[in-house]
Order: C-alpha cells, then structure tokens, then sequence
C-alpha cells in the first residue's frame, strides 16, 4: 500500500496549480484525429502474410442445426480454413457473468447473427465471397422478440430481483392519488464509429499478441485464455484507442478478439477480423429494451408517498450483462427523488434477440424513464405541471435511497432550483405559453429533468485500478493504466495529474498503451469510473515518485524535505528557485540508485453491498443536475426540432472543462436520439430491419438541440472523485429523457384530449398520433 495522506494536500494545491492548465487544455488525441493520424485496430501495420477473417452466423433467430455443407466455401481458392466450435482446444464458453453463451453455435442457433463459424482466408473479399457458398439447414423453433413473451413462456435469465424500502402496500392505502400504468423504451444502437475489430498475431512459444478495440483488455484475455484452454499469461491484450465504445464494447469486443486468437492458435499466423458496419449491427446487442408497469401513490400536496415498479428486460438470447444492468435500473427506480416507501422488481427475460448489453447508463436511464413516466401521468390526471411533482420530492440531505445508502452531499434542490433561477424558468414558460397561443399549427412543449447517477461498478470487487509510472533517464515520464482511451478523454486526464504532481510540461510525458502486462486484471473502463479509478492510482504512483525525489532533492541541497517544491521543472526550497532542476534531480536520483518506476493500486474506500440483503452502500457518490428542455413540434407534420436544452450539471470541479463539456454534450446528445428518433426494429421472426444508417436514424447536426447550455452548478465536489472532478461519462445522457416529455407537453397543448403514451422513442409517426388520436 502506499501513502494516501498527501492526497488531500494534495488537492489543495492542485486546485491553485491546475487553473491555467485546466482550462486550457484539449484532448490530447484531437492533434493526431485531426490529421487523421490516430492509429485503430485496422491500422495496426499487418505481418506479410496475414489472413483476414470474416464470421458466418445464423440465418435463423431460433432453430436446430440440421446440415452445415462447408465443402464449396472451403474449395473457394484463397480460402484457408474455415472453424467452427469443433476446433475450439479450451471451453466453447464466453459468458461472463453466468455461463450461458457459447463462441460458436453447436446444435441450437438463438438468435438471428449468432456466430457459427469463422472464415479464414487471403483476403477479406474471398472470406466474404466464401461466406455465400456456405449451406445451412435449420429446422424452427419458436421465436420470442419480447420481454412480455418471455416472461409468459418464463424464459428468464436468472431470478428476479427487488428493492424494496419502507412498506408500500401500507403506505397504499394512505395515498390521495394512486396512478397506476405501463411504459416501453426501445433499445439503442451502440453505433460506435469503430466497429468491432480485433488483430491477432502469434508470438514464440505459442504465445499470443491480440490488438483489440475493447474496453475490457482483461476481459478479452481471460475469455482468450479459456477458449483456447492456455493460461492468461500466454496472451498478451493491447488498446491503443478506440473509436467510440459506449458500452457496446465492454463485454462485447471479445468474440470477436477470441476468434481471430483461435484463428492464429491454429494457423500460426497473424489474423484480422473486422465486422463490417452491416455485420455489426446484426450480430452484436444494444441497449436493452423494457417493458414495465408502475404504481405511484401521492399526498394532496404532491407528495410521493409509494412507488411499485415491475421491470421487464429484453435480455436477449444470453446473459451477457444483463444481471448487472438489472440491477442498476433498481438503483435508479426513484431518480433523484425522495420516495420513503418504495418496491420495484426487475426481472432479465430471455428472448431470441442478440445479447443485449452495457449502454452509457446501463440500466439507470430505463430506470429513470418509468418514474418520470409515473409523475407525467399523475401531474396529467391531476392537472397540476408535472414539474410541480418533480419538485415536492427532490432529495434532501440524509435520505435514504431504497438500498439502504443515505444520500449525502446531495446537490438535487441545487441543481434544481440554480437551473430554475439561472435560465428564468418563468420567462421560458411564458414564452412557451405566449407562443402557443398564437401559433395552431407549431406548438411548443417545455420539461425539466432532474438527474441522479450513482457512480462505482454496482458490483464492488470491480472498483480497483492499477497505474505503473516510469521517469526514464532524461526525465520524461511515461505512465500506464488500466484506462482505455474511447474519446472520452481519459488519457488527457491521467496526463494532467502526472503533469500536475511532477509540475512538468506535457510534452514530458506519455500515456502508454492499456496493456495486460503492464496492468493487469483489470476492470473495464465502464461505469464512468474510469478516470476516478485510474486517476486515483495515477495520483498515488506520482505522489511516491515525488515524495522519493524529494529526499534525493534534501540530500543534495541540504535542506528539509518538507521545505522542498517542484515547480516547473525547477525544484524550489521554501519557495525560493534552486538551481537545481527536474532532469538533474532525475539524473542524480539515477547514481544514488532510487527506483524512477512506481505501480501503485487504487481501490474505492468505503462502498460495499450485501445482496441477500440488497441494502448497503453501493456508490461512492452521485452525480446530480437538471436541463430545460424546449421543444417545437409541427403538427402538421409530426416533426420536432429542440430549441434549447439548458442545463445545471454537477461537475464537482471539474479538471477539464472542456472534455467535460463535450461529455455532457456527447450524452445529451446521444439520450435525445434514444428518446426521440433512434428506432430499433425486429420482426417477428427475430431479423433485425433497422440494419443500416437508412433505417435507423441517429441525431446528426441538424437534429441536435440548436442551442445547449451547461452551466456547472457551484459544488465541493467529493473527496472519492478524482481532484473531486465528479465522473461525467454516463450522467448527462439522462438528461434526454426530458426531450420525451416536452414532446409530450407539445402535443397536449394541441390536442388537450391525448391518451398520455409511454412509449419511447417518440418518432415523428408516434407525435402525430398524438396530435389527432381522440382529437375534439
Ligand atoms: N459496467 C459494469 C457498468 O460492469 N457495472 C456497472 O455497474 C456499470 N455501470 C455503468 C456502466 N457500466
Ligand atoms: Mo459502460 S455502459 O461500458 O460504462
């Protein structure tokens, strides 16, 4: 272990140090993006004589196996060998969390894109063409596309689970109001501009090199290591950068790395599989969809005094994440709302979709969607702003969340009421007003959203990470983590605390690859963590190298440690300037033979959960903030355009601003297209039609709100949040939530009479339904 006092010094210091830098600074990819200089899996310089792979999967959402004919792909000149579960030497398993998901199909497909077998051959094209050639007979099962259907026929992933806090069914009967209803939110397209991809190449000794596009190096290595029955330490994991992952790569980069690992395990050669954008959509899960019921129960004066939930998950075909994702939604059930009495189930239906997976919220937005639904429909039926609701029940210091966490430093009544005063909530609904009532055919909708988001992996062990720093002989640095770089700028981060705490410029130092044998077991870079995990073992490596450095520096210069600063390359006593500087005193700390490397290993304080009991403290903080959003819908057309989308976020105080700005953006962004216009489609036999960027439409600049706001509301921050700059990478998406319901209030105040609907995505077809279903 090493010494985290100095930490909180630490801090202080940093805060004075970083202004500058801080605002300054842009991501440090954005050089190389630009120039189109950034390297991915499919720049990796390839070993002459690599073969390219392309995947054969099933034709077939659900069926027996009966015939595979392989011979005329296989006799396709310039193929090489085509494998299939046969060939795998280890387990044909890759589940992670329950093992119910094989590499390869056997008997049995269970979803339409499940892998069967992988083609190998001189050329992409070839393997492509050979892929056609290939014969498959499959007798039918019955196919299930819904959670419903699921849970009729009870195909379950595992045993439901509930929170439950205070007594509802009493409380029940206590209540003014009592609403009861159901709701739908669809999946969501990861749409990650990388598509999944991985390069393997054999090393001596029948050890494996695997360049992925993951966020799970270690992930990839274990289930590499159990496909092929070889220990973890013959595989070797490196990332240099994704191109997007958004959760679509936390479990789900690893088939496809495992396939070209086996691939290469047999042929003794280099092997690049990259899917292609039509594969990808096919053959990988998305965000999950939910079908759920709830029950809310209010006081005259607002009050929330009962919620019951139950949430139906489209887990598809296996496990995958599911649990875990379930688990979040019960997290997220009450949002940032009080709620004392409190009962919500979910329960992972399994279906014959692709596994469904880890989505930016992961769970928590779907969670999110059924309370804002609940309070809309009561604000509806008793005619009061369903901001009236939202506001009688924002939480308070010392609440309790329904898993037991009391609420601390909670910044919900902040957020709301800053957001309220600073963007003159009242002038924007009189505007609104104003506008609806000289306008018939454009009609304007306003909704606020308040957010909560607990940050730390639900699952506890997860919360560790490892950092590795090396000062080379010249005084440069170079660092190592577990943290992938996915655009979110995390290795910006890292290279700000090394800059801070050595206090040298940053062209000294470089964010290394994320390699398992440099970091080792890791978590994935998910759950908003990343920065905070990784940033924190940053911080602890550079705080011994410097605490080291500054004996070396007191042995030379005579005086106290406690006396000695660095500053800008100089080391300074008192803080007066020396003459001696960083690279000599890295030079001088060379022939006194000190260690220049430090691997230090971070783990979160405090947080725990016992899950028999399903009460504990899960988060080592929240993360609160709330957005306006205004909305003009053309009823004529059904079409919407956001006029604004003005936002209070609690950053703590943020290290970058400018990278957390673009990931507040970046979220919205990206929970205004899941609300609005992203619309997945299967058909009944289970063949997904959205299969391309035709058919399923994502926000692109002309469909972003034309003027977002951010305005960081005035926190502390926390001590558990690194350089208490709060995690910022999956909270602002649930700010598009609000887009769904200033849609709604749009269309109510053309159509008073609109049967209030639940759901998501609110596409233009759905908005015009609206606006003339049961219209006077
Ligand atoms: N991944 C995970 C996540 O494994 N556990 C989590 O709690 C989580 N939360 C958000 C996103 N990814
Ligand atoms: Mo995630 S949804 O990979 O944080």
């Amino acid at each position: 272990m090493h010494k985290n006092k100095t930490n909180n010094e630490l801090n202080t210091k940093l805060d004075a140090v970083s202004k500058s830098l801080k605002r300054s600074i842009k991501n440090l990819d954005s050089y190389t993006h630009v120039r189109g200089e950034s390297l991915y899996v499919d720049d990796v310089n390839m070993r002459q004589g690599t073969f390219h792979a392309v995947v054969f999967d099933s034709p077939k959402a659900h069926g027996k196996i009966k015939h595979i004919d392989y011979s005329k792909a296989e006799a396709l000149e310039g193929v090489i060998r085509i494998f299939s579960y046969k060939d795998i030497p280890g387990q044909n398993e890759i589940g992670g969390i329950i093992a119910d998901e094989p590499l390869f199909a056997e008997k049995d497909v269970h979803f339409w894109g499940m892998p069967i077998a992988l083609i190998v051959a001189k050329t992409e094209f070839i393997a492509r063409k050979a892929r056609g050639l290939i014969d498959i007979e499959i007798e039918d099962l019955p196919v299930i596309t819904t959670a419903k259907e699921a849970k009729a026929k009870g195909s379950f992933i595992n045993a439901p689970r509930s929170f439950s806090l205070g007594d509802s069914e009493k409380a029940f009967t206590n209540c003014d109001y009592i609403f009861e209803g159901e709701t739908f939110s669809n999946g969501q397209e990861h749409l990650y501009i990388e598509a999944q991809g991985a390069y393997a190449e054999p090393m001596e000794n029948g050890n494996i090199k695997i360049t992925s596009s993951t966020q799970g190096p270690t992930a990839v290595q274990k289930t590499v290591a159990r496909v092929l029955g070889v220990a973890m330490h013959k595989i070797e994991v490196d990332v240099t950068r994704l191109g997007g992952g958004f959760g679509g790569k936390e479990d789900q980069a690893t088939p496809w790395a495992v396939m070209a690992a086996l691939a290469t395990y047999h042929l003794n050669q280099s092997v690049k599989l990259i899917l292609n954008r039509h594969d990808d959509l096919r053959m990988t899960g998305k965000r999950h969809p939910y079908e759920s019921t709830y029950k809310i129960g209010l006081s005259k004066d607002l009050k929330i005094l009962a919620y019951e939930a139950e949430f139906l998950q489209n887990a598809g075909a296996a496990a995958d994440l599911s649990p875990a994702v379930a688990e979040r939604t019960l997290f997220h059930a009450t949002n940032s709302y009080y709620v004392p009495n409190v009962e919500v189930t979910v329960a992972s239906c399994r279906t014959n979709l692709p596994p469904n997976t880890a989505f930016r919220g992961f769970g928590g937005p779907q969670g999110m969607f059924v309370i804002e639904s609940a309070i809309a429909k009561a604000a509806h039926e008793i005619g009061v702003h369903p901001r009236a609701i939202q506001e009688a029940n924002l939480l308070d210091e010392n609440d309790t969340f329904s898993y037991g966490q009391i609420a601390k430093k909670v910044e919900a009544k902040n957020s709301w009421n800053s957001a309220k005063s600073i963007y003159d909530l009242d002038a924007l609904e009189q505007e609104v007003k104003d506008f609806n009532s000289n306008n018939s055919s454009f009609k304007k909708g306003i909704a606020l959203m308040p957010i909560c988001f607990g940050i730390s992996f639900t699952n506890t062990p997860m919360n560790h990470a490892r950092a590795l720093v090396h000062i080379y002989l010249d005084g440069s640095v170079g660092i190592s983590t577990a943290a992938v770089e996915m655009g979110q700028g995390v290795n910006t981060k890292m290279m700000q605390i090394a800059a801070n705490v050595f206090s040298i410029p940053i062209e000294k130092i470089k964010i290394e690859t994320t390699n398992t044998t440099r970091v080792a077991n890791t978590s994935p870079s998910a759950a908003s963590s990343t920065a905070d995990l990784n940033g924190k073992a940053t911080l602890m490596a550079c705080n011994a190298l410097v605490e080291r450095l500054k004996l070396v520096a007191s042995e030379d210069l005579n005086v106290s440690e406690k006396d000695i600063t660095f500053k800008n390359e100089v080391i300074y006593v008192n803080d007066k300037k020396t003459d001696l500087t960083w690279t000599e005193l890295i030079s001088k700390a060379m022939l006194k033979r000190v260690a220049l490397t430090e691997n230090a290993h971070y783990a979160t304080p405090e947080i725990h959960f016992d899950k028999t009991k399903e009460k504990g403290h899960p988060f080592a903080y929240h993360v609160y903030g709330t957005a306006i959003t205004t909305v003009t819908v053309d009823c004529t057309r059904g079409t919407y355009e956001f006029d604004s989308v003005k936002i209070v976020h609690d950053y703590g105080k943020s290290m970058s601003e400018g990278i957390d700005l673009g990931q507040v953006e970046g979220a919205l962004a990206q929970g205004i297209g899941w609300m609005t216009m992203e619309e997945i489609a299967y058909n009944e036999d289970g063949r997904l039609l959205s299969n391309a960027l035709s058919t399923y439409k994502i926000p692109d600049i002309f469909s972003v709100p034309k003027d977002v706001e951010v305005i960081p509301v005035e926190t502390q921050g926390h001590e558990l949040a690194i350089l208490k700059s709060k995690a910022v990478g999956e909270p602002p998406l649930m700010y598009g939530i609000g887009a769904y319901f200033a849609i709604q209030n749009a269309i109510k105040a053309f159509n008073p009479n609109y049967d209030l609907k639940f759901h998501a995505p609110m596409t233009p077809e759905k908005v015009l339904m609206g606006l003339y279903g049961n219209k006077k």
